[in-house]
């Protein structure tokens, strides 16, 4: 088996421990810290997104692959900032104000993460502003929203009309999501893109970031 499958099949079984060691082997036997990062990291999360979407592995396994993941990516991170390997993407994501739920945020963030996009986390409560801003001074594409309480799912209103008001509204995308979101409210608040789970929003904000 390759090393590259041996670590992917690792992180699937969320073998932190096991993907830390072969990811420094990896690197010990000179392979490129670029192709250990997409023909075993990101295929190994690629693979947990996929099963993850439809309904063969369950949260708890995402959440030890992701450990796992960032047990082996980090690594790799100083060989990757060497060898100028950036980012393809940058979001920044938080749960709405007044809202403390942040497991699927975080299990988002994770997904996102594992697609290599650079995502800068806002954490819970976080007003409309503040995901405007950040997305100013941090050059984000992306700004994700995510509530859990249909008491707080309006807030995702307020941070498109921030983002409008700000004058940015042309130049980001707002992707919303969480238990009581929807596509049509997705709609009628002029939000971009609405995904109901964690693996496909990684997919969508990989495609918003291309563009
Ligand atoms: Co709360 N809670 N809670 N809670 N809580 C719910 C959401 C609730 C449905 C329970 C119920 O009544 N049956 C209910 C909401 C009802 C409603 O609004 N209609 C509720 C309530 C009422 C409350 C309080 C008001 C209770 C109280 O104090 N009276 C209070 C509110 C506090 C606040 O936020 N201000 C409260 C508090 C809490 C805890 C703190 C105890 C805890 C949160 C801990 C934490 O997050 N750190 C908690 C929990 C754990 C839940 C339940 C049990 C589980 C939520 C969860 O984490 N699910 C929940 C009931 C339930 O769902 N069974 C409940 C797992 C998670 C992975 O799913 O977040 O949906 P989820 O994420 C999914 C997708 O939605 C999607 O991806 C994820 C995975 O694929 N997704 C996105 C999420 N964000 C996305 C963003 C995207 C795209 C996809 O793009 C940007």
């Amino acid at each position: 088996m390759s090393i590259y499958l041996e670590i992917s099949e690792n992180l699937q079984k969320g073998k932190a421990k096991a993907v830390k060691e072969l990811v420094q082997k990896a690197v010990d036997e000179g392979l490129p810290a670029k192709e250990i990062l997409e023909k075993s990291l990101l295929a190994g999360m690629d693979e947990i997104g996929e099963r993850f979407k439809n309904g063969t592995v369950y949260v708890p396994e995402v959440l030890v692959a992701a450990r796992a993941m960032k047990m082996g990516f980090e690594i790799l991170v100083p060989l990757l900032a060497e060898s100028g390997v950036k980012a393809s993407g940058k979001v920044c994501i938080g749960t709405v104000q007044g809202d403390l739920h942040d497991i699927g945020k975080n299990l988002v963030k994770m997904m996102m993460e594992g697609k290599g996009l650079e995502v800068v986390d806002l954490g819970n409560d976080v007003p409309p502003k503040t995901f405007i801003d950040t997305a100013i001074e941090q050059n984000c594409q992306v700004i994700c929203c995510s509530a859990l309480l249909t008491t707080t799912m309006d807030v995702m209103a307020d941070v498109v009309k921030c983002a409008e008001e700000a004058g940015i509204r042309d130049k980001v995308k707002i992707m919303v999501g969480g238990a009581p979101v929807t596509e049509e409210f997705c709609k009628e608040i002029g939000a971009d893109v609405y995904t109901s789970d964690a693996a496909s929003a990684a997919d969508a904000a990989v495609e918003l970031c291309k563009r």
